[in-house]
């Protein structure tokens, strides 16, 4: 392998760059990566599609977008120095506090050196003599590296749902995850705001302050707990310094988001027990409702109070009954679609200026030059806002054209659903790492967690590698099947399967209904295990030993 500075010295031949690895993506995973490849000794290339670092921080700079888990956790963990350096301003960080954090990581370690930015791969194809990745882009230029490293993320590509008619609509259209830089001003606007998942229902309330009239366009109305997002005392800081050793140990075997071991045969907690406890958490705000009791993702009885919790909050909130009635969630369990956690959101619904539109009493027929048409009226617009989610998990993996051994696929290897083993490695596809990948936990729990836990594997294997003179490494067919029947029988045993969420894949049409996160546990202990024991399940040079 190649030294870091070898790159700048001897990679350019006849325009192409070499190197021993291209990392594709510059969000928390991306960055991660960098830095630690970097570390190992390794000659590397960033490449990003955005003028910047930040990943889906960076495009998605709607009115009140936040993060939703905790800011003090919503961190890299590898870096003392960093969290000395850093503080968070609030409970819960704004894009811009979070933009700011990771343009100084970026800078504190010198990553954007690595990085071509505005820079889009279009293909990877992995050649059999040489073993290596040829990484195409949009300029023209090309990468040949050993390790392909697809740190793409899972929230990356934005879907624009086809409704005809939009290339009418003469007012002026967003969407909340490419949202303009300049401020946008809606003053004296009528605004119209299609979906209410988390970006929709952050962006509403902030909307509603200054446009002159909003209409929330609702499919289906969603479960939200209040954030109480308030600032960050000393006190906060201190608390969370003294408690970071216990929080690292917890990440190593935490059941967040997930489903712990103790849920099938956990006791069904009674109604007023748990209503205590939704009232606690109400109070507390944020989404660890979802953590409340260990079944309450498994067992009917148990969700249904929850359920039922939240909806009384919601009727006690909004001031007109109907409008309540069509805010509460009926079709699907609570938190197995990604729960929101809002400021104001169902509050908002009490101002004159604000009116919801529910889309399964009145679907959208088309848009028109001046607005929406329903199945009963027409809805005057000047200003339209999507927040219409995103082909989630596997969107930018299969946007680009890549090709494994023998010239297979990507999108012929998916096409009845994303296989992997562990989320991180892909049969047939030599050296190309998933970060987050479909397959493993990914978005569910705290995914910068997720990201870092998925960079250490890979480095580590890499290292190894590097050790024993191997040149490839790529999950046995056999194993991959196992583990994807695993990842499938764990989510079936919990309500997960239950509601059309992004997590299935079906707000995009065509895609195949997969469970694409791994909701199991011990999901860090399993991948240390596997590498512990030679990497069980993966086939280094394979194609030497098949020939
Ligand atoms: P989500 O959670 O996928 O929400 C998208 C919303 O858009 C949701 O309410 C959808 O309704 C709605 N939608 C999608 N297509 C349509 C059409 N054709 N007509 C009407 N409404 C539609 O995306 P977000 O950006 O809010 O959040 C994604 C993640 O980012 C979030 O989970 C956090 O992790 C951060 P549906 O529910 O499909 O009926």
């Amino acid at each position: 392998m190649t030294s870091v500075s070898s790159v700048a010295r001897t990679g350019m031949s006849s325009g192409t760059v070499n190197c021993d690895a291209v990392v594709v993506g510059a969000g928390f995973g991306g960055l991660y990566a960098l830095h630690r490849l970097r570390e190992l000794g390794l000659s590397i290339v960033g490449i990003e599609a955005a003028p910047d670092v930040g990943g889906t921080w960076y495009w998605n700079r709607y009115p009140g977008v936040r993060c939703d888990v905790q800011s003090l956790l919503y961190s890299y963990s590898w870096s003392p120095e960093l969290r000395r350096e850093w503080r968070w301003s609030e409970r819960y960080a704004a894009q811009a506090e979070i933009l700011r954090y990771m343009d100084h990581a970026a800078d504190r370690f010198r990553l954007r050196e690595l990085i071509r930015f505005e820079t889009r791969v279009v293909s990877a194809v992995y050649g059999e003599d040489d073993k290596l990745w040829t990484v195409r882009t949009d300029r023209g230029e090309a990468f040949r590296a050993r390790f392909c490293i697809m740190a793409t993320g899972c929230l990356s590509v934005p879907n624009t749902p086809s409704i005809p008619g939009l290339e009418d609509f003469r007012g002026a259209v967003y969407h909340t995850a490419k949202w303009p830089h300049e401020p946008v001003d809606f003053s004296g606007k009528r605004v119209g705001v299609i979906g209410t998942g988390s970006s929709g229902i952050q962006a509403i309330p902030v909307i509603a302050e200054t446009a002159a009239h909003l209409s929330v366009f609702q499919r289906t109305a969603n479960f939200s707990m209040p954030s109480r997002n308030r600032s960050l005392t000393e006190q906060d800081h201190v608390q969370f310094e003294s408690g970071f050793a216990a929080y690292l140990e917890s990440l190593q075997h935490t059941d967040f988001g997930r489903v712990p071991p103790t849920a099938a045969t956990a006791p069904v907690p009674s109604r007023e027990v748990q209503w205590q406890r939704y009232e606690e958490l109400w109070q507390e705000g944020g989404g660890a409702i979802l953590y409340a009791f260990p079944n309450i993702l498994t067992h009917h009885g148990v969700n249904d109070v929850a359920c039922d919790f939240v909806r009384q909050k919601i009727r006690e909130t909004v001031q007109d009954p109907e409008t309540a009635e069509d805010l509460c969630p009926t079709g699907h369990p609570i938190g197995v679609k990604r729960i929101c956690v809002d400021s104001g959101y169902f509050q908002v619904f009490n101002r004159p200026n604000v009116a919801l539109v529910n889309l399964r009493k009145e679907p959208i027929e088309r848009f028109t030059s001046g607005g929406v048409q329903t199945s009963a009226r027409h809805v005057d617009l000047d200003a339209l806002v999507f927040a219409t989610g995103f082909d989630a998990v596997t969107g930018a993996l299969l946007a680009m054209d890549i090709r494994g051994r023998d010239g297979l696929e990507l999108k012929e290897a998916w096409a009845a659903g994303p296989r992997t083993y562990l989320g991180l490695a892909v049969a047939g596809f030599p050296n190309l790492f998933t970060i987050t990948g479909p397959g493993s936990p990914s978005v569910i729990g705290n995914v910068i967690a997720n990201c870092e836990h998925h960079v250490d594997w890979l480095v580590e294997c890499i290292d190894s590698m590097r050790r024993r003179s191997q040149q490839t490494v790529e999950p046995e067919e056999a194993a991959q099947g196992e583990w994807m029947e695993h990842v499938a029988d764990v989510a079936s045993r919990t309500l997960y399967p239950e509601a059309n969420s992004w997590y299935l894949g079906v707000n995009i049409p065509g895609k195949p209904r997969v469970f694409m996160p791994y909701v199991g546990t011990g999901y860090r202990h399993t991948c240390s295990a596997i590498a512990s024991e030679g990497y069980k399940g993966f086939l280094f040079d394979g194609a030497a030993k098949r020939s």
